[in-house]
């Protein structure tokens, strides 16, 4: 945590990748957003734009068939995506989310048997830590891998998996050795083919509604050897060293939502008129639009630092990715909440897109780790 002003910049690529996909979500994603939710449907359309236009996984690298883009792109990609449509910007969240463990631990022969079909976006992958009775406290988790010959053989239940179903792969954590706790877990890669794999039934959600949560299971799943991610024992370590790269990825999508909400809500209150007057030249809803976009762009530097910091792989950076995670998903809730309240019994109606945005922003606070687990690791990280 050094006081370093200049942690990041903007460069020209930035800005112009922003207007790029921003022009993207408003022509092809955001007219879809609210039947998408309201039919707790797919968005194929954002996913067909996304791909077309390479935006679904950019930070791939080139040597892999991706774009090769950085993580503070992929961040502005997934904000300018949420700023439309919440459950689209999990597209590209999650398959950075399912990726990153490769990209970080993976074998060279790995990295190419999986990349390429994600680069091309002809595969999409997510992410599987969780279970049912394994969520903040993930290292108690009870999927098994037992080593079989030249095949790992995966039995259990992974739970709250985004994008199960649409997803081919699967990045998996079991335990492969349950005496050494968290140093026995490892990390997988799972093909939706593999003997022994299922999908179950979608779960019935607030928000993000057009993006599928299952549970996966797998009854003698036997996946290749060479399919682990990395030394056998390292998963947990890979699992959070992932979470340090990928929460401020959730930090953007929470600005993305927030800023979404933001400009719905300013342009309401220039139209809308009470008492002889437009809303906006009441003081108390003009203080009420600076707090919010006061807290929107405190929280996007954040995540703009911890992403940039998590790109030039810097130690310890624990604080600084939940700290951006955790704040951009409270300014999130806090903003869409206050734009329902600027519209009134408009913003109440599904008429207007801020009450969707106010049910998408509340799982910003809980998944990635809650945020109760966000405070816990920046507390670890400053008492150490
Ligand atoms: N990067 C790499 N290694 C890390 C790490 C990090 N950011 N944080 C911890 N580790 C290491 C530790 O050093 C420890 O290894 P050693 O025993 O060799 O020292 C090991 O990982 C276990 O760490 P720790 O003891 O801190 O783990 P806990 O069981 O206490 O769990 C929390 C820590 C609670 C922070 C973790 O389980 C967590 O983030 N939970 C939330 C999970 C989550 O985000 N779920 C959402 C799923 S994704 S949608």
């Amino acid at each position: 945590m050094n006081a370093d002003f200049d942690t990041y910049r903007l460069s020209d690529e930035h800005e112009a990748l922003r207007e790029a996909v921003r022009a993207l979500a408003e022509k092809e994603i955001a007219p879809y957003a609210a039947e998408v939710d309201e039919q707790g449907r797919y968005p194929v359309e954002a996913r067909d734009a996304l791909v077309k236009a390479g935006f679904h996984a950019i930070t791939i690298p080139e040597e892999y068939g991706g774009e090769g883009a950085d993580e503070l792109a992929g961040c502005i990609v997934i904000e300018e995506v949420a700023r439309a449509c919440a459950s689209s910007s999990l597209i590209p969240g999650v398959n950075g989310l399912g990726l990153t463990p490769i990209l970080l631990s993976a074998s060279h022969e790995l990295k190419q048997q999986v990349l390429p079909s994600i680069a091309s976006g002809e595969a999409m992958i997510s992410y599987a830590l969780s279970e049912r009775e394994a969520g903040s406290d993930a290292a108690s988790m009870k999927t098994r891998a037992r080593r079989d010959g030249d095949e790992w053989v995966l039995n259990g239940t992974k739970c709250w998996i985004t994008n199960a179903g649409e997803s081919t792969w699967y990045t998996v954590m079991a335990v492969t050795d349950p005496e050494k706790k968290a140093n026995g877990i490892s990390a997988f890669v799972v093909h939706k083919d593999d003997p022994g794999f299922e999908v179950g039934p979608k779960e019935r959600k607030l928000g993000i509604n057009g993006s599928p949560t299952r549970e996966i299971y797998f009854s003698d799943c036997r996946i290749p050897a060479d399919r682990i991610i990395g030394a056998e024992g390292t998963g947990f370590k890979t699992a959070l060293q992932t979470l340090d790269h990928t929460r401020p990825t959730i930090g953007a999508q929470a600005v993305g939502i927030a800023q979404g909400a933001l400009d719905v809500a300013i342009s309401y209150v220039k139209e809308r008129k009470q008492f002889g007057k437009h809303l906006a030249e009441f003081q108390g809803l003009q203080f009420m639009i600076a707090d919010m976009a006061m807290k929107v762009e405190a929280a996007r530097q954040l995540v703009y630092v911890a992403t940039s910091r998590a790109e030039r792989g810097e130690a310890n950076l624990g604080f600084i990715s939940s700290a951006a995670k955790c704040m951009a998903s409270d300014v999130a809730m806090s903003v869409t909440t206050d734009a329902v309240q600027l519209l009134g019994g408009a913003g109440y109606t599904k008429d207007f897109p801020v009450e969707r945005m106010m049910r998408d922003a509340k799982i910003t606070q809980i998944y990635e780790g809650t945020n109760q687990v966000q405070r816990l690791v920046m507390a670890r990280a400053l008492l150490r």
